[in-house]
């Protein structure tokens, strides 16, 4: 699978703590490990701002970088330990950890507080992120013993800043290597789709859909998801963040799937919804057609210079005048798109921002509006339609129908890059998919 090349990590150190005045240190910690039961791990995931600056893949480390004339990376991690190795595997130590990683210096965590006092010692200003307590109560720690220490002319960090602003500013904007790693996801997370619709039939489980998913994914190198695989077959579609997975799929329904793979932590994010049994009925028809629509014209909107809210704006258009056209909704076209009247079959907004995390950092205005896209940023693109299967105010024929179709795509000098395009999407497209899958049966 493909990695993102290590030399990136120095540079967005350097990137990030020359924006920072002399006396600065910026500090932040690994995640560490979860069990879900007795001594049974869940798999670990590097925390993502930890990951990008760092690429060090172990939990439980800590990372210091200080700005200034001598600007200095250093990393405190797990010491090597034959026994423990033999247990519970690799790990770089202090000393793979700056020769595979290109770090200035690298410590053992046994070293982390004396080591921490003497170098902020003289720092005036700790960037960290203000929402980890526990970093938060370890930085005071260190501040008091600085303190305790000095009693001198050492300057003690008295300002503490939120890192949050600065690293996500930076994690927003995806260089070309990041863009070919989203890419990358993109393709895995395709053909992951791919083999759902071609092997899906009336009477499997939504489960065993997921198992063909995920299946995929690992076949090529990504051995985790991004996210909890969504399979929602029939009604179950409606629920948003439906993973029980856990029914049969009916013959005569639609399956929304929700899934993407991920590549060196970076998410795909795709959405699709088919029918069980290859051919749409007349009224999903009708309504999947119109989500279509929705996405298209919101993907049109994405270029360089439109705003954030642009593509959400064309997808809410568009699906009120179909709910309209439809009659699933009565009344005059901007008075219901003002009274937010979609809100009852559309109740989510139409993306977000995608990277290291699936729903990615980044701010969604600037001052109080919608920010300009700009090249480098990637998001979704995913409007919907979702009929209680028990909402009293439309016909019958359309309860229990959920419809999603989500793309990730890449703002470009252009206007925009659609990641996520091998999976079909349009009817025909779909329709053909599924047959030629039943033929080669
Ligand atoms: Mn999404």
């Amino acid at each position: 699978m493909q990695k993102l090349p290590v030399t990136h990590y120095p540079q967005r150190r350097t990137q990030l703590i020359q924006q920072l005045p002399a006396g600065s240190a910026v500090i932040l910690s690994a995640a560490t490990l979860r069990y879900r039961n007795r001594d049974a791990e869940y798999p670990f995931r590097q925390d993502s701002d930890f990951h990008y600056l760092s690429g060090f893949p172990e939990a439980d480390g800590v990372l210091l970088l200080l700005a200034g004339e001598n600007p200095r990376s250093v990393l405190f991690c797990l010491p090597r330990d034959p026994e423990k190795e033999i247990w519970n595997g690799y790990r770089y130590g202090p000393k793979g950890a700056v020769s595979e990683f290109l770090l200035d210096d690298a410590y053992d965590l046994d070293q982390l507080n004396a080591k921490m006092v003497e170098l902020l010692a003289g720092c005036q200003r700790i960037y960290y992120p203000l929402r980890d307590l526990d970093l938060g109560k370890r930085i005071d720690d260190w501040r008091q013993r600085i303190k305790g220490k000095a009693r001198s002319s050492i300057p003690v960090p008295d300002m503490l800043q939120d890192l949050d602003p600065l690293l996500h500013e930076m994690r927003l904007f995806k260089c070309p290597q990041e863009q070919a790693m989203m890419r990358s996801a993109g393709e895995l997370s395709a053909a992951g789709h791919i083999a759902a619709m071609q092997s899906c039939k009336p009477g499997l489980m939504e489960y065993q859909l997921e198992a063909t998913i995920l299946h995929c994914f690992a076949q090529q190198g990504a051995r985790w998801p991004a996210y909890n695989t969504i399979v929602g077959g029939g009604a179950n579609g409606c629920i948003l963040h439906y993973t029980e997975n856990r029914d049969a799929l009916a013959d005569g329904d639609l399956v929304l799937i929700d899934a993407g793979a991920e590549v060196d932590g970076y998410a795909g994010d795709i959405t699709r919804t088919f029918p069980v049994n290859g051919q749409f009925g007349q009224d999903q028809r009708l309504l999947y057609q119109l989500v279509l629509d929705a996405q298209l014209a919101a993907i049109e909107a994405i270029k360089p210079g439109a705003n954030w809210n642009d593509p959400h704006l064309q997808a809410v258009r568009v699906l009120t005048e179909g709910l309209l056209e439809l009659g699933l909704l009565s009344g005059e076209l901007q008075q219901l798109i003002d009274d937010e009247a979609y809100r009852t079959f559309y109740m989510h907004r139409t993306g977000h921002w995608l990277g290291l995390d699936v729903h990615d950092v980044g701010e969604y205005k600037q001052q109080d509006d919608w920010r300009p896209l700009l090249p480098g940023m990637v998001l979704t693109v995913e409007p919907g339609l979702y009929i209680a299967p028990d909402c009293q105010e439309v016909d019958e024929r359309w309860r229990g129908i959920g419809i999603r179709i989500e793309d990730d795509v890449l703002v470009t000098e252009q206007g925009c890059e659609i990641l996520t395009a091998a999976v079909p999407k349009a009817i025909d497209e779909i329709e053909a998919l599924m047959a030629s899958a039943k033929e080669q049966e």
